[in-house]
Formats: structure tokens, C-alpha cells, sequence
């Protein structure tokens, strides 16, 4: 199986065409999970699946497996090979889709070169960003049994939809409990989304740790008040507040020693009028750093910021978490499967940690697993100008089949 190599044009076409579904009236990119767009992409690799005569099986969280099993490997731990296809808004198309339809691509290759596996290949997953449900890699969490299915499936969206019935509503409510299969290990291929690789002139990435990811959402109530006749010194303006908290973020994390790094992504003012204080602002935090401990320094010093602030500025301040991940470490066995099989294809490869979180360290609460990261043009992610060469596409996926042809091999 060594020279075995996968079909680059199928996959190449498969990434282009999926990447063309659950486009908006802009043309952007908005398959946000358990949409009408997320369905429209979940049929289409569904389609993909039964043509390669894979077994299909969705679970209650909505994750899709397409499962190659025999007589004679029916009972073994299945290898499992994904990632996801729900995007963010406005996304590019290789989050997610090229590591599923590279898994998916890996075992059709595998089939046509009749390899009998000695353990069922899957592919999986789907409902990880969280964009939409929070917290993100919810379908691998609750999968690994991370999260109470029925609190998932209760949860409410930023549209105020509830998810179980999102899944419902697009077909897409599975009968199989979450984790009813185990794997024997896990890989997941996926663009690094991050500058390392293309920097240093590296064609793989073995990714052997991923950092900690605390999410919040933060309301600030404050006082609405007329835009003309309120004396500064009289206001308990929400916005200002929110401006301040936006400040000290972006300068401890960009002042700090560490590899804290701090985003806020959505923010929302009421009564939100040119001429009104605003009364309240809502908006969410993302603080990560792959060092618990720094992890933990940082969140306790927004807290006794944000309490010293509600003081000064004379509003009340809440704090929600919504989602909290420690930072952890993927299997050193896989990892070197990794390492050999790009060493064996004469590429280079280093070792890295991954930025981004992914469905792989949820997954690692479970079963072995590792990351296969291949670059990204100018480090560019969560944005329609992500991309990654053609070759280097191919190169990664091929990686993925040597791996997960030696992971099935016994
Ligand atoms: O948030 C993340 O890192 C991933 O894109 N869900
Ligand atoms: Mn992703
Ligand atoms: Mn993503």
C-alpha cells in the first residue's frame, strides 16, 4: 500500500463543487449548521457516501458516517477519518470539507486498490463551528460524551432557533446514540489555518497539541439617555464599557509574553439609534493560549476588570460561558505515523500546535488521535480568501491514506 496514492482529481472537483453549495444572494459561503444551506451540503456529501458504497449512519447530534465495514471486520474498532462540513459566515471552502471529503477519498482509494481493512473505515462528523449552537465541535463533544445530548439538542441559536429542532426540521435528527461507535483511532487532515507552515517553506504539519479555548458572552446593561443633553458625567453608556473591554483585551493579549490571543467577534448595541446611549451591549470573548495556566490568568484578569469597570462606569456587568476547553495533547504514536509517511513521500513536515480547535480534541477524550495540517496561503482562514495549492491538497491526502491504511492494517 505504500505507493498507493488517491484519486486527485475526484477529490479537487469534490472540494470545488461542495464549496459552490449554500451560497447566499452574495455569493458568500454561509453553510452555519442545521441551516437549510447546511442541509443542502449534508445531502450532497451523503450522495457521495452511498456512491462509494459506505454504509450510512447520522446520530442524534446530527454527525454523518459513512462506514466501509466487512464480515470479516465488522467487530473491530472502526478507524475514523473527518472532520466537518458545517462553515462559518462567509467562510472559505477547505475548513472542514477537505479533511471529510479527503477521508472519504482515502477509502474509495482504498477500496479500488482492494485493500481489505483489517478495521472498518469511517467518515465523520459534521456541526463544529458553533457559529450558530454553541459551544463549537458540539457534535464531537457530545460523540465523545463530552456534553448531555438532550442539553445540546436544546440548545438555542443566535436566531433564537432550537437546535434539536433545526436538525429535525432538515432531516437530519439521526437514530444512532452519539458514540455508538468507538474508535480504535482518529485522524483528522485539515488546513492549518495559521501562517507556520507556508512561512517556513513545510508541506505537512504534524500536529501534536492544541491550545485552550475559553468563550464568553458578556452583557452590559447601562442606561439609555438622549445623545444631546446628557452631560458626560451623568452617563452609564453600555457602549463606552464595551469599547473599554474590547481595549484591554486587544492590549494584554497583545502585551502579554504568552500565546494568549484574544478575539471579540459579534457584538450588539440596544437601543442601537444614532442619538441613545446605548442601554445594553452584548457581545462575545474568545481568549485561547495553549498554556492552561496562562489560560486561567487571563480569564481571572477580564473578571476583576470587568467588575472594576461596572463600578467606574456605573453599569452591571454578566458574564456567560459558553464553551471551555483545556488545552491537550494528540497521541505521540499517530503523530510519528504522521512524521514517517511525509518523510516517506520526501516532503518536509514539522511538529506544531493547532491554533484552532477541531473536532480531533474532542475525539482524543476517546480514542487515539492526531492532525495532518497542510498550508494556508497567508495564513488566511474564516474567510472567503482561504486557500491552499492544489498540490499541496493532494500531498496532505495522501498522507491521510498512508495513516489510515497502517492504522486499519491490524
Ligand atoms: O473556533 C475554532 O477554532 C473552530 O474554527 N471551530
Ligand atoms: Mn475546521
Ligand atoms: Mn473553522
Amino acid at each position: 500500500m505504500s505507493n498507493l496514492t488517491i484519486n486527485a482529481g475526484r477529490l479537487l472537483g469534490r472540494i470545488q463543487e461542495l464549496g459552490g453549495i449554500g451560497r447566499d444572494a452574495q455569493g458568500r459561503l454561509v453553510r452555519v449548521a442545521a441551516s437549510d444551506m447546511d442541509r443542502l451540503g449534508r445531502d450532497r456529501l451523503v450522495g457521495w457516501l452511498r456512491e462509494a458504497g459506505l454504509e450510512i449512519a447520522v446520530d442524534r447530534i446530527g454527525n454523518i458516517f459513512g462506514i466501509w465495514r466487512d464480515d470479516a471486520n465488522a467487530g473491530q474498532a472502526p478507524v475514523m477519518l473527518g472532520s466537518h462540513i458545517d462553515t462559518v459566515i462567509d467562510a472559505g471552502i477547505y475548513d472542514g470539507c477537505y479533511g471529510v471529503l479527503a477521508g472519504l477519498e482515502a477509502i474509495e482509494s482504498l477500496k479500488e486498490a482492494g485493500f481489505a481493512p483489517a478495521r472498518p473505515l469511517v467518515v465523520a462528523f459534521t456541526n463544529e463551528e458553533g457559529v450558530r449552537f454553541s459551544p463549537d465541535m458540539m457534535g464531537s463533544l457530545v460523540f465523545a460524551g463530552g456534553r448531555d445530548l438532550g442539553e445540546a439538542l436544546a440548545s438555542v441559536g443566535t436566531d433564537g432557533t432550537v437546535l434539536g429542532k433545526e436538525l429535525e426540521r432538515i432531516g437530519y435528527a439521526g437514530i444512532h446514540e452519539p458514540g455508538f461507535l468507538k474508535p480504535h483511532a482518529y485522524v483528522e487532515l485539515h488546513v492549518e489555518q495559521g501562517p507556520v507552515l507556508e512561512r517556513e517553506g513545510i508541506a505537512i504539519g504534524a500536529v501534536e497539541n492544541l491550545q485552550g479555548i475559553s468563550w464568553q458572552r458578556i452583557t452590559i446593561a447601562g442606561e439609555a439617555n438622549h445623545a444631546g443633553t446628557t452631560p458626560m458625567s451623568m452617563r452609564k453608556d453600555a457602549g463606552v464599557a464595551a469599547a473599554r473591554v474590547i481595549g484591554f483585551l486587544a492590549d494584554r493579549a497583545g502585551a502579554s509574553s504568552t500565546r494568549t490571543v484574544a478575539t471579540v467577534g459579534t457584538i450588539a448595541f440596544e437601543p442601537n439609534a444614532i442619538n441613545v446611549i446605548p442601554s445594553r451591549a452584548t457581545f462575545t470573548i474568545d481568549l485561547r493560549d495553549p498554556n492552561e495556566t496562562h489560560l486561567r490568568e487571563q480569564e481571572a484578569a477580564l473578571a476583576a476588570f470587568l467588575d472594576e469597570l461596572a463600578a467606574s462606569v456605573g453599569v452591571t456587568i454578566h458574564a456567560e460561558s459558553l464553551a471551555r476547553f483545556e488545552p491537550m495533547t494528540f497521541d505521540a504514536g499517530i503523530v510519528s505515523l504522521i512524521e514517517d509517511g511525509a518523510r516517506a513521500a520526501g516532503l518536509s513536515c514539522r511538529r506544531m500546535t493547532s491554533g484552532a480547535g477541531h473536532d480531533a480534541q474532542m475525539i482524543a477524550r476517546i480514542a487515539p488521535s492526531a492532525m495532518i495540517f497542510v498550508p494556508s496561503r497567508g495564513g488566511i482562514s474564516h474567510n472567503p480568501a482561504e486557500f491552499t495549492a492544489p498540490g499541496e491538497l493532494v500531498a496532505g491526502a495522501n498522507i491521510l491514506l498512508g495513516v489510515a491504511a497502517r492504522l486499519a492494517a491490524d
